[in-house]
């Protein structure tokens, strides 16, 4: 009989150690690479494709289970809603990560910012236990079957969140494997809550337009808030120049306020001068009034009077306007 991997829902092989699944002991519960993750933070990347995870939810598809759709909102893109789109599921949209932003944004301001097809709503904090009950007491009134499917991006904390409800709501003594890198989860995990709840971790969908796809593990240790983001704001006066680390650089060619929703891990400097900084491609935008200029999977920028910024940053990563959300 195949044996899966505890952490990540990989099949277990003893065969190659160079190839995914691998472990000395395949009657044993976790791969080598869910074990170095959880014993020495050591991340091996994977790569995944669009194409894996579509196979996923088109088996979904032929169920009428629940699905809990898991949103961070410093990474909601284009991608989720085409995810939407191919769902035929009910969903029950779960905001996560809530303790990066300020508990003096309502809820419902956070919330509201994201409008897509759901029969309900909630925001949580898997790190702070936030609005767990209440999480459970939906999965419980929506489900229709004793299935209910957790999806999302990688990275939107699906993993966390299921061990959370495993903590809280069961004796059971297993943790599924989290990390900060994306493509954590590798296949579907089953685990049973009681005896009429059974939650799917499937591996997150990879957005080709997020940056962290192209990051060191360096720096993406410094992307993923840990606590409250502080909000930074500069006065722009004339032309300056904002360097965050070495993958972002935004010129600013005329007076304006621009508030930085990232990361405070990350180094977000202010400069008169034009460092050439190579390998990063330009977009030019115009932004309106009370905008949010996103930069897929690392954070956005607020913008109250409209201006025109240069952006420069990674070939592929995804960066455009929508308004304001806080
Ligand atoms: N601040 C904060 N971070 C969180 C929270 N939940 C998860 N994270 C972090 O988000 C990262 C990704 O979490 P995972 O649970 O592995 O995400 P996933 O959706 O299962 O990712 P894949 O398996 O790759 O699809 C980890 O670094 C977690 O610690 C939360 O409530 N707050
Ligand atoms: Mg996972």
């Amino acid at each position: 009989m195949n044996c899966k991997c505890i952490g990540c829902g990989i099949t277990l092989q003893n065969i190659n150690k160079a190839e995914l699944g691998f472990s000395n002991n395949i009657e044993g519960k976790l791969c080598e690479r869910c074990f170095r993750i959880r014993n020495y933070n050591e991340y091996q990347k994977v790569d995944k494709t669009i194409d894996d995870f579509y196979y996923i939810i088109s088996n979904i598809n032929k169920t009428n289970d629940l699905v809990l759709l898991v949103v961070d909102l410093l990474n909601y893109s284009s991608e989720i809603v085409n995810l939407v789109n191919k769902l035929t599921n009910n969903i029950l949209l779960v905001l996560s990560k809530r303790d990066i932003f300020s508990y003096k944004i309502s809820d419902l301001k956070l919330l509201n910012s994201i409008s897509i097809k759901c029969i309900d709503k909630i925001i949580i904090s898997s790190n702070k236990n936030y609005n767990f009950d209440l999480l459970f007491e939906k999965i419980n009134n929506y489900k229709n079957s004793n299935n209910v499917y957790v999806v999302g991006l990688t990275n939107s904390g699906k993993s966390t969140l299921i061990n959370k409800i495993i903590y809280n709501y069961t004796d059971l003594d297993m943790k599924i494997t989290t990390s900060i890198l994306p493509s954590t989860t590798l296949d579907t995990i089953k685990i049973k809550i009681n005896d009429s709840l059974n939650l799917i971790d499937t591996p997150g969908i990879i957005d080709n337009g997020n940056i962290c796809n192209y990051l060191d593990n360096s720096i993406l240790k410094k992307v993923f808030p840990k606590k409250e983001i502080k909000p930074i704001t500069y006065q722009i006066k004339g032309k300056q120049y904002i360097y965050i680390e070495n993958i972002i650089k935004i010129e600013c060619l005329e007076n304006c306020n621009l508030t930085f929703y990232f990361s405070n891990q990350l180094k977000i400097e202010r400069l008169f001068k034009n460092v050439e900084l190579s390998d990063l491609k330009l977009i030019s935008l115009d932004i309106p009034n009370n905008s949010d200029v996103v930069i897929n999977g690392i954070g956005f920028v607020n913008v109250k009077n409209k201006t025109h910024l240069n952006i420069y940053t990674i070939d592929n990563v995804d960066v455009f306007i929508r308004k304001e959300i806080i």
